[in-house]
């Protein structure tokens, strides 16, 4: 079974070779069987060197997205629901995430445009109004303007405790700023669905020492990705598709804050890594 990752500007590997793409990435990525497209293009396309194809991934850092938004869900693993009860215990907003991870109705919330979003290797960016931060790995979704999954990449939906934990009606200040996201390497379109068995894998590294390693499979989930999807789908319509981030199933200890500086790397296994240094805007 062939895999295909592909990358903004249009390259294409399958693990055998690159091929260039002359579309624009809207158009490449809204496909109703991205797949198949990219399996045919495999085929009818003229390989780039190892070489050039090197020169031209080391020259674009983008991130794979064009006009799309990202959304993201929250509270979908217990590690989540559990730490946030704990950081919006003196709100009284403790409650809320322990309603929100049994409800039917998931938490969706909009995260991003592209300009807010950096790539594999752009900085990300803690807010300096916020005390306590955090990155959130998660595996994110790129959902067709039908509504179908068709790829994945690896997300970081950074976030402010601190604001959170003041009071949860400040989500979107803790959530939605200046590189707040991150997505990448790379969109990568498996023939079929991504594994349960899959792994998120998170190290924060300052100064060269890893001050945080832990991974979990995103068989912990709560909810099926499909039902976040359609859940988004309902009332929305995304004309180029959308990305959605699912989650986060990793938090550091309460004592750990972001510092400038660190370094986030996430590994999602088939996916890759995306890597990403703290800074201020
Ligand atoms: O409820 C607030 C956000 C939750 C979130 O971002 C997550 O669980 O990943
Ligand atoms: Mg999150």
């Amino acid at each position: 079974m062939k895999l295909y990752k592909l990358l903004r500007g249009a390259l294409l590997t399958d693990g055998q070779g690159y091929r260039l793409l002359d579309e624009e990435w809207n158009t490449i990525i809204n496909r109703s069987d991205l797949y198949g497209y990219l399996r045919g293009v495999n085929s009818s396309k003229q390989q780039v060197s190892e070489s050039d194809a090197q020169l031209w991934i080391d020259q674009e850092l983008l991130p794979p997205i064009g006009d799309q938004e990202v959304w993201a869900a929250g509270v979908t693993y217990f590690r989540s629901m559990e730490a946030r009860m704990e950081e919006s215990r003196n709100s009284g907003g403790a409650d809320l995430y322990d309603r929100v991870y049994h409800a039917e109705r998931p938490e969706l919330f909009f995260k991003a445009l592209a300009h807010r979003v950096a790539g594999h290797g752009q900085p990300v960016s803690i807010r300096k109004d916020s005390a306590w931060d955090v990155p959130e790995p998660e595996l994110t979704l790129y959902i067709n303007s039908e509504g179908a999954i068709q790829g994945y990449t690896v997300g970081n939906d950074m976030s402010s405790r601190s604001i959170e934990g003041e009071n949860a009606l400040y989500l979107p200040q803790a959530k939605v700023y200046d590189r707040s996201a991150a997505l990448g390497p790379c969109l990568y379109v498996p023939e079929s669905p991504i594994g349960s068995e899959t792994r998120i894998e998170m190290d924060i590294v300052r100064e060269g020492q890893v001050m945080f390693h832990d991974a979990v499979k995103i068989d912990r989930i709560k909810r099926s990705l499909v039902e976040l999807a359609d859940y988004l789908y309902r009332e929305c319509s995304f004309a180029h598709g959308c990305f959605l981030m699912t989650g986060t199933c990793l938090v550091p200890p309460n004592e750990f804050t972001l510092r400038p500086g660190d370094r986030v790397d996430i590994t999602i296994g088939p996916i890759g890594t995306l890597s990403n240094t703290v800074g201020y805007n």
